[in-house]
């Protein structure tokens, strides 16, 4: 099985980790622009030393209650950590949601787009369908500010399932490769933790629908509630979350800690009989 992200053509016959690199003030430093992406393209580097397949580069946070960031902050944000990166060898996906964003980065040499909200931003899908970037449609029930609020579902799995292949088909019906396509259940977006679990659990459900299933558990609260740690120390329960989500048949992992994550997929690895 293949993911195509334009030029690349994503081999997933192993689980493929996809390293976070936030660009964000917060995240690495005080100082100004520059330290801002020195510090985001150093820490790129570090997660392709520890053997990231896949760098996502995002430039807005979605925790329940950020702050949102205009178009122009964005694109200041993760331009030019894309331009110093896109020729890593590794795929360079860019977490966004705004079309015009998308454009940016792919202009700037992205190879995927990874979008918390499916592209159902006016004129994303538009974006996506004029290049032959790779694109993760990811499910989310309301919005970051608000989806922990009261999350409502009669079958979390059923119904997040619906909605990802209805926005797949769609996409392919506008234009977009299958081959293309790659669907995220979105643990934490708009879940209880329990609902979070489920979803988990039944991996094997979403992978089952023949799209390359990316899944991203690292960190989130659900973790913390369930071990009562607070985000610093959740890469225990985030390696463990991983290791779930390969046995599970996800092709793609979406963490902070890198090192330990490959570690667990080479462990993972011994016990089907493929190669690194
Ligand atoms: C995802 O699951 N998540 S951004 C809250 C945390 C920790 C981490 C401390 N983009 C996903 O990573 N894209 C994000 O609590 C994503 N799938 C895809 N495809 C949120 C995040 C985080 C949030």
């Amino acid at each position: 099985m293949f993911w195509q992200c334009r030029s690349m053509k994503l081999d997933l016959s192993r689980p493929l980790i996809m390293g976070i690199v936030n660009v964000t003030p917060d995240s690495f430093s005080d100082g100004g622009a520059h330290d801002e992406m020195a510090a985001a393209i150093e820490h790129a580097l570090r997660l392709i030393d520890e053997g990231a397949d896949i760098l996502d580069i995002g430039g807005e946070s979605t925790r329940p209650g950020a702050a949102e960031v205009s178009v122009e902050e964005e694109i200041r944000r993760v331009v030019p950590v894309i331009e110093a990166l896109k020729d890593c060898g590794k795929a360079i996906s860019v977490d966004t949601s705004k079309p015009e964003v998308m454009a940016a980065a792919i202009k700037a040499g992205a190879h995927i787009v990874n979008d918390v909200r499916a592209l159902t931003m006016p004129g994303a899908l538009e974006v996506v369908t004029k290049s032959k970037v790779g694109v993760c449609l990811m499910h989310m029930q309301g919005q970051p500010q608000t989806m922990q609020d009261a999350p409502d579902y009669e079958n979390v799995v059923d119904e997040v399932q619906e909605y990802l292949l209805d926005r797949a088909r769609y996409c392919e019906l506008l234009g977009v490769d299958r081959e293309r396509i790659c669907l995220d259940y979105g643990f934490g977006f708009g879940k209880t933790v329990e609902q979070n679990f489920a979803l988990l659990a039944n991996t094997t459900r979403f992978v089952e629908s023949g799209y390359p299933i990316l899944v991203g558990l690292s960190r989130k609260s659900s973790l913390g509630a369930v071990t009562g740690r607070s985000v610093k120390d959740r890469m225990v329960a985030s390696v463990s979350g991983a290791l779930l989500a390969m046995q599970g048949g996800a092709q793609i992992i979406r963490v902070h800690d890198v090192a330990q994550t490959v570690d667990a997929l080479k462990i993972w690895l011994m016990t089907k009989q493929q190669r690194m």
